[in-house]
């Protein structure tokens, strides 16, 4: 299978994450990528592919202007305005407020985000558009024809919405590679996330819609990060109803379920006929993760991939979250090669 991968991914990397009150180092980090390609190569899986320069018109398919503006501009106007430290948002147009847009930088940093745990600095928005350029390079070489591809995305996606960026995500890698699918003739794309957390972003984008499936299994929201979505009564809207599937579960959910819970996703997908899949592959769903509940066994991660391979759909692979940083590699690998061996 080939990958897509950049080193650009490194521009981004926050001193801080605020995290129980405290700055500790962001759990979303460079090095996460160091374990992945020392597994992948260490299990001879060499065939890595740059990615082209970002394609604009396929993030912006996605994304609305304003988010978009701010991403690339915020760091100038951060600095300018003379905040010493990283952008971090700290008001939030809750309801009961207006949605009106500030010209300051630190409300506009609430007005766009999601939260305070996402730190911004200078690099933050290079690594982000390397990131897309990453799953829409892996995109490519599935629509082309190749029975899978994993774009090894950093930072991760699918908690960017089209207007917010925030839970470590600014563009949503795995919602604008489905849209590049859709463009580029695809009648039907499932998304199948198997990240931890809801992705919250990937549900709001494509809730109206009946063209893109999005089932998601997730730690309950109640429990949880993000929180404010991932209920398993959110269906989808208008035509979208009944094209969104979530699959929420309690803390210490282990394979025995987790697994039950996919099996009747990849049914759902099924029946849905999709002409390709995308899986929003976070590995944090690991017993050991620092920010996470569930128990899969490495071993899991191996059968999991290979229960995928039955569904017989062309497949892209897009990285997204996972913090137990030294089995990240072992237990993303083992995705892919049960994937490849199922
Ligand atoms: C830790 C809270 C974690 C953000 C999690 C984002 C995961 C992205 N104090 N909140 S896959
Ligand atoms: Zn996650």
């Amino acid at each position: 299978m080939k990958i897509t991968f950049s080193e650009d991914h490194r521009n981004h990397f926050p001193q801080g994450e605020l995290s129980g009150g405290q700055f500790v180092t962001p759990y979303e980090r460079p090095s996460r990528m160091e374990y992945i390609l020392r597994e992948l190569k260490s299990r001879k899986m060499n065939d890595f592919m740059a990615p082209d320069k970002l394609d604009m018109r396929a993030v912006g398919k996605i994304h609305d202007k304003g988010l978009i503006a701010f991403l690339e501009t915020c760091w100038d106007q951060w600095v300018a305005a003379g905040y010493r430290g990283e952008i971090i948002p700290s008001s939030f147009p809750v309801p009961g407020l207006s949605k009106r847009k500030p010209r300051n930088i630190d409300g506009l940093a609430g007005f766009y985000s999601i939260g305070t745990e996402t730190a911004i600095t200078a690099g933050t928005w290079v690594a982000a558009k390397s990131s897309a350029a990453v799953a829409l390079k892996a995109q490519s070489i599935v629509a082309a024809g190749a029975s899978s591809a994993f774009a090894l995305c950093r930072p991760p996606g699918h908690h960017a919405h089209a207007h917010a960026y925030g839970g470590y995500c600014f563009l949503n890698n795995a919602a604008i590679a489905a849209q590049a699918f859709r463009d580029q003739g695809a009648s039907r794309v499932a998304i199948l996330d198997v990240d931890f957390h809801h992705g919250n972003g990937t549900q709001d984008i494509f809730y109206d819609r009946d063209d893109v499936l999005y089932a998601s299994l997730h730690g309950a929201p109640e429990d949880a990060f993000p929180y404010f979505l991932g209920y398993k009564d959110e269906k989808g809207r208008g035509k979208g109803e009944g094209f969104n599937l979530n699959y929420p579960m309690p803390p210490g959910t282990a394979y025995d379920v987790w697994g039950d819970a996919l099996k009747n996703a990849c049914r759902k997908i099924k029946s849905f006929k999709p002409d390709v899949l995308v899986v929003s592959l976070g590995v944090d769903t690991f017993k050991d993760d620092p920010i996470s509940f569930f128990k899969l066994t490495s071993a899991d991660f191996k059968t999991y991939g290979a229960r995928l391979a039955k569904l017989k759909l062309p497949t892209l692979f897009v990285m997204e979250g996972g913090y137990a940083i030294e089995a990240v590699g072992i237990n993303t690998v083992n995705v892919l090669e049960g994937f490849e061996n199922g």
